[in-house]
């Protein structure tokens, strides 16, 4: 065995080894290749790390055209909506969840570290949004189980990074990738929530890195020459934590929800647990969420907040606003 091997070299050899899927043995061969020191004497071991790696990443091809079934992972929506993030590999997509949401996951210098979604709530003011942090999506490895989720989620933010890697270029790949899933991103309007066929998605572009040096301009020419304007794009550094609060914000409004806090007549209203309403939502809907025969029976309303004054009684096609309270009658 060559000398001065360093210990993360080693502790990826053990994965390696420790390794179950073809998945895992990708991964753990790509982080033997980073730690490995490229010289003379380790010729032998990348030349075998370099086979290795093709020929697994042949099987894995073999194995998807064959349709064998493989482990999948699905993720049980919870909050008041659930945020999926998308991108290119070492971009910081879970960089990006740690700043959002606090949780602690593995991050690092080289690609492909995210091996299955890891999810974490993040607080917004009194709510909680679920966000859904991805493996890599690149041309050669789109898996079945992400297209899913990414189907089924509420928001997509595509990640790229404000560095001299290559994921501001690809970005149009990415949404390609994604269009021949069925997934149409779109900067704005509704999205839909088919089962089958097209689904369109409320897409951001968020610019990580921006405490680079070089961020300014590559930001620049992202926004100038390669989104031109089909998507918001939103520079932030998670490492610093740059933009992180402004980003929540926007995930809210991008969201397209309202809150709607109830109350029982000559009571205060209940501040906690507001009902999740998409954007446009009116009285008759409010009441469906809490009973269909509370919508069916209903006269009328009060409205706290959005009407022109507090208490004030409105139809059921009221629609009703952010953070409205509302007093059912029967
Ligand atoms: N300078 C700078 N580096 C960052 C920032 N965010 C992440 N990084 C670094 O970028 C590298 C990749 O970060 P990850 O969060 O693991 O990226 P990822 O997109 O989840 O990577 P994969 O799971 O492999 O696709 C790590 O070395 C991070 O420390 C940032 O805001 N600024
Ligand atoms: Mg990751």
């Amino acid at each position: 065995m060559p000398a001065n091997l360093t210990p993360q070299y080693l502790a990826a050899e053990e994965e390696y080894r420790k390794a179950r899927t073809i998945e895992e043995k990708i991964a753990a061969l790509r982080k033997m290749w980073a730690y490995l020191p490229k010289h003379k004497g380790t010729d032998k071991l990348q030349a075998d790390i370099k086979a290795k790696l093709s020929r697994l990443k042949k099987e894995l091809e073999q194995e998807k055209k064959s349709g064998k079934k493989r482990t999948g992972f699905y993720v049980r929506k919870e909050g008041a909506g659930q945020v999926v993030l998308v991108g290119p590999p070492n971009t910081g997509k879970s960089s990006l969840l740690k700043s959002l949401t606090g949780k602690e996951v593995q991050i690092a210098e080289y690609p492909f570290t995210t091996q299955m979604p890891d999810v974490a709530m993040m607080p917004y003011e009194d709510i909680q949004i679920q966000i859904v942090d991805l493996p890599p999506i690149t041309k050669e490895r789109f898996v079945y189980w992400q297209i899913d989720i990414i189907r089924g989620a509420d928001l997509v933010l595509i990640v790229l990074a404000l560095d001299d890697g290559d994921s501001v270029f690809v970005f149009d790949d990415l949404l390609e990738l994604l269009r021949e899933k069925n997934i149409i991103p779109i900067g704005e309007g509704e999205g839909g929530m088919e089962l089958f066929g097209p689904v369109k998605k409320r897409t951001l572009v968020v610019a990580n890195k921006s405490d680079l040096p070089e961020s300014d301009e590559i930001l620049k020419f992202l926004k100038e020459d390669v989104v031109k304007g089909r998507y918001p794009v939103y520079a932030v550094s998670s490492a610093k934590g740059k933009g992180i609060e402004n980003i929540k914000n926007v995930i809210f409004d991008s969201l397209d929800i309202i809150r709607v806090y109830t109350k029982e007549p000559g009571k205060p209203p209940s501040m906690e647990d507001p009902l999740i309403l998409k954007k446009g939502s009116n009285v008759k809907d409010a009441a469906a969420r809490i009973h269909k025969d509370f919508a069916r029976n209903l006269k009328y309303a009060k409205v706290w907040g959005s009407s022109k004054f507090p208490g004030q009684r409105v139809e059921q096609d009221y629609v009703l606003k952010d953070k409205d309270i509302v007093e059912f009658h029967i």
